[in-house]
């Protein structure tokens, strides 16, 4: 059954708690062994492909969603429907929480998805609710156009073109606990 949105906003659609079932701490359990570590966030890459994938992330572990984290393929069936659309592959991100800093750490600085400037991104959150902006592309003079506080289970539709138009990003923030967030893509 397909979802609807709870807010439609330019480029992207907002829908609050379609995931909100998903076991948190099952995830992070799954996952902890296979991403990537470094001094912030950290990341792998999951598809259907397993390690023969294509993918443009250098250096970034590579695994087959099926074989190796069936909960993966369970979540994109989901979102497959929910939005009638078809991903390939996984971006998979953790931010870490943090409490004793200001949260420079645990961030996303303001980009767009140069893998998806024609196709469409589903992003999804899991974990501590964090910020996320939207920015116009060549506006550096607004801090942010959107600002969302995405909980456990939302998912933000980047519609095809969004990348093309609009900047997005995770911004510090301190007093979180961690949070993991999928990116479902296309192989334009
Ligand atoms: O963590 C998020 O919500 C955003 C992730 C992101 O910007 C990306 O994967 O390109």
């Amino acid at each position: 059954m397909s979802w609807k949105p709870t807010e439609e906003y330019f480029l992207w659609h907002y829908y609050a708690g379609v995931l909100a079932d998903v076991d948190y701490n099952n995830l992070y359990t799954s996952l902890e062994a296979k991403w990537k570590p470094n001094n912030s966030r950290r990341s792998c890459l999951f598809t259907a492909r397993g390690n023969g994938g294509k993918s443009n992330y250098s250096g970034m572990p590579v695994y087959s969603w099926i074989d190796d984290v069936p909960v993966i393929d369970t979540i994109r069936k989901r979102v497959c429907e929910g939005l009638n659309e078809n991903y390939e592959f996984v971006l998979v991100h953790y931010y870490p929480g943090c409490t004793d800093d200001d949260g420079k750490k645990s961030t996303i600085a303001y980009h767009f998805d140069k893998e998806a400037l024609v196709s469409d991104v589903a992003s999804i959150s899991f974990g501590h609710p964090r910020k996320f902006r939207f920015r116009k592309r060549g506006d550096p003079s607004i801090g942010y156009f959107k600002e969302y506080e995405l909980q456990h289970g939302d998912l933000l539709h980047m519609l095809a073109g969004c990348q093309k138009q609009w900047l997005h990003g995770v911004p510090p923030q301190a007093n979180v606990l961690g949070r993991i967030n999928f990116t479902f893509r296309k192989y334009q």
